[in-house]
């Protein structure tokens, strides 16, 4: 039995909507006509666009405190694909999941089959050694590929190459690697010694990569280690990929920084060097939040994608950036927040497809301050959503997806089918 929401509920509810849509389109493809931009043109790469959904976002998130389940959560990787295929067949922005070992652990000729009949593919595999698993021969209290004991370390690299295998299995190109070591105390590890433990086990992941894959490092300034973590900033994950090698490339989580960092220059700076491997998009106020994307500061967001689109206009070498959400959802129906954080990614995709470029490098050479952020302004504040709208329409998704959501029933149907379990792996990272 499957629990997708039927035609008939996704075409009453754009019916509905369809003309106001069309006129709404009809009236920004004039106003950006005058622009010197063509509606069609913009339309065409959102539609192109796709966001890939973390397995582990549809599962209620918690923090420190608490956790608070919402009902008809996925009980594994089978309900969580399910749950994926509803974010891409109304928002028709997410083709792909990407799974995290062990949570996801299953036969891989059951998880192809399962994501080929919902139409979706998988994205980067992440592994995970952050946490002990049941039966675990060795604790990573103290780290795992920085840890002292050789045989934490051998652990804790036999795991990634094993994530390597079963992502070979199901069609994946690449994986990320985030780790949680690093130090509680000053004193209490080596800076050195511990980069050095790291990089000579990064390294045996990286020979055990199939040609064609990429290897995705993940830095992070703070938790769950508080003093010092391995991997803290850009610079440290951009020393990883030089020393690593080509298929190594450093990836941006926008929560993974001190407050005020300016991302979008670190995101220039990964692509002048041929080293931006892609994003972890969520959204933060004070720290790691893990919070919706574009729902603090959408202008951020839109400053990254403006470096993006520079790079693709230009056509920088070796730009290819694998697009991931990275959020925890602990108020809302995750499901809800991953279809309104993957339109909230296109918007900014295609407001920054909006900015007068040609215009913008002649402010910028004439040092024109004023009328260059005033260009940027002037993409950032075009009301975009009838771009989106026509073009998840014209894919066969919903004018409105949490709308058509909601119409669909499709949680309280899930609720009945799926009994409430603990401990479903819904987690922040
Ligand atoms: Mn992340």
């Amino acid at each position: 039995m499957t629990l997708m929401i039927g035609s008939d509920v996704l075409e009453k509810d754009n019916a509905a909507r369809k003309a106001d849509l069309a006129r709404d389109y009809d009236s920004l493809g004039e106003r950006l006509a005058r622009r010197g931009i063509d509606i069609n043109a913009v339309k065409a790469k959102v539609a192109a666009y796709g966001v890939a959904v973390p397995s582990w976002g549809v599962g209620t998130g918690g923090t420190r405190f608490a956790r608070f389940p919402g009902a008809g959560e996925p009980r594994h990787i089978f309900d969580k694909l399910e749950d994926c295929g509803v974010i891409q067949q109304l928002t028709r922005a997410t083709p792909s999941v990407s799974l995290h070992i062990p949570w996801d652990k299953a036969d891989p000729a059951d998880l192809k089959a399962k994501a080929d009949s919902l139409g979706l593919g998988f994205d980067a595999m992440n592994s995970n050694t952050f946490q002990d698993q049941a039966g675990q021969a060795h604790s990573y209290k103290f780290g795992s590929l920085s840890h002292t004991d050789a045989a934490t370390r051998a652990q804790a690299v036999e795991h990634n190459i094993e994530c390597i295998e079963l992502g070979r299995a199901i069609g994946s190109k690449a994986l990320t690697v985030w780790i949680g070591d690093g130090s509680n105390f000053p004193g209490q590890a080596h800076f050195t010694r511990q980069f050095e433990r790291y990089l000579e086990a990064a390294r045996q992941i990286y020979t055990a990569l199939p040609e064609d894959w990429r290897l995705f490092t993940e830095h992070k300034m703070y938790e769950p280690a508080f003093y010092s973590t391995v991997v803290q900033d850009w610079g440290t994950n951009y020393l990883i990929a030089q020393e690593l090698g080509p298929k190594a490339f450093c990836l941006v989580d926008l929560g993974h920084h001190a407050p005020n960092v300016n991302i979008e220059m670190i995101v220039a700076r990964l692509i002048q060097f041929g080293k931006l491997g892609g994003f972890h998009f969520n959204d933060s106020k004070y720290g790691d939040d893990d919070l919706d994307t574009g729902s603090i500061d959408p202008y951020r967001l839109f400053l990254v994608f403006n470096e993006l689109v520079d790079a693709e206009t230009r056509k920088a070498p070796g730009f290819a950036p694998s697009h991931m959400l990275d959020q925890s959802h602990n108020v809302t129906d995750p499901i809800e927040s991953l279809m309104a954080s993957a339109m909230e990614v296109q918007r900014a995709y295609a407001q920054a497809l909006l900015v007068d470029r040609k215009a913008l490098d002649g402010f910028q050479d004439s040092n024109d301050a004023l009328m260059a952020t005033t260009t940027l302004k002037a993409a950032f504040r075009t009301d975009v959503e009838p771009i989106l709208a026509m073009a998840r329409l014209e894919s066969g998704g919903a004018i409105d997806p949490v709308s058509t959501y909601r119409a669909s029933g499709y949680r309280a149907r899930a609720a009945e089918v799926r009994p409430a379990v603990s401990g479903a792996g819904g987690g922040i990272v």
